[in-house]
């Protein structure tokens, strides 16, 4: 079996029956990495060095047209005919949908995880992401902190919405552990460790997000998950 995918002359695939994974540990990347250690999918990792541009090579964006990690190539996509998917929380519903595990079947209760989903995709995530950026990347430097504080502020408004939601509940989607869950804690683990921003958003305050963090790291899969790509191991 061969994959009929440019992305394969510049990454080649080792085991092409097996999902394709091209990604680096990254608050985005490692959602994938989290959700097939927790379904147990057989898959080969790619790591993407986004820092030698290589998600900026031409048969990258062949993948993805956006030019940034995640991305996955299913050689056994719903219809029979493979998959290429980008976009995290896109893929974290693909993979929920070909498994049956992460979402509930409920419809109304799928909807709501979905939503969750969005939250995290439209509004933590860009958000915390610049709260790096002004405060431990280039941005740092700047001498002007109103991006940072701005950033910061609505971070810290976003993190009060997540704890309000936690309260009384083990997991976002109460007790049972989904997608939004996956999506988001990479994220909350950036903020407060990488990005060094625990002080600045006044973590300790958030006792729920902060029992619900502990919970996630816990898990076995979880902390596979934030392994994978880390090192070159093409599996
Ligand atoms: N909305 C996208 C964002 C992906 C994204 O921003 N990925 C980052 C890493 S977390 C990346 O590839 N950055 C490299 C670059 O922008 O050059 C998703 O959730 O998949």
């Amino acid at each position: 079996m061969t994959l009929d995918h440019p992305i394969f002359a510049r990454w080649p695939a080792r085991h092409p029956d097996r999902l394709q994974l091209f990604s680096l540990p990254t608050p985005n990347g490692v959602k994938i990495g989290i959700m097939l250690e927790e379904t147990g999918l057989t898959y080969e990792a790619h790591r993407i060095d986004i820092m030698a541009d290589e998600s900026r090579e031409p048969a990258f964006l062949a993948l993805n047209p956006n030019g940034k990690i995640p991305a996955i190539y299913d050689p056994d996509g719903p219809s029979g005919a493979p998959l290429a998917l980008f976009e995290s929380g896109a893929i974290l519903l693909y993979l929920a949908d070909k498994t049956g595990r992460f979402i509930s079947s409920d419809p109304n209760t799928r909807y709501e995880t979905i939503q969750w989903v969005m939250w995290q995709m439209g509004g933590v995530g860009p958000m915390f992401g610049q709260v790096g950026f002004f405060n431990k990347f280039a941005g740092k430097d700047y001498k002007d902190k109103r991006p940072r504080d701005r950033y910061a502020t609505e971070s810290v408004r976003l993190l009060g919405v997540l704890d309000n939601r936690l309260a009384g509940r083990d997991w976002v989607m109460g007790a049972d552990y989904s997608i939004a869950d996956i999506s988001l804690l990479g994220w909350v683990r950036n903020l407060i460790g990488f990005y060094e921003a625990r002080e600045l958003v006044g973590f300790d305050r958030f006792l729920h997000v902060q029992a619900w963090f502990n919970r996630g790291l816990a898990r076995p899969a979880v902390q596979r998950g934030l392994e994978v790509t880390a090192t070159n191991r093409g599996e």
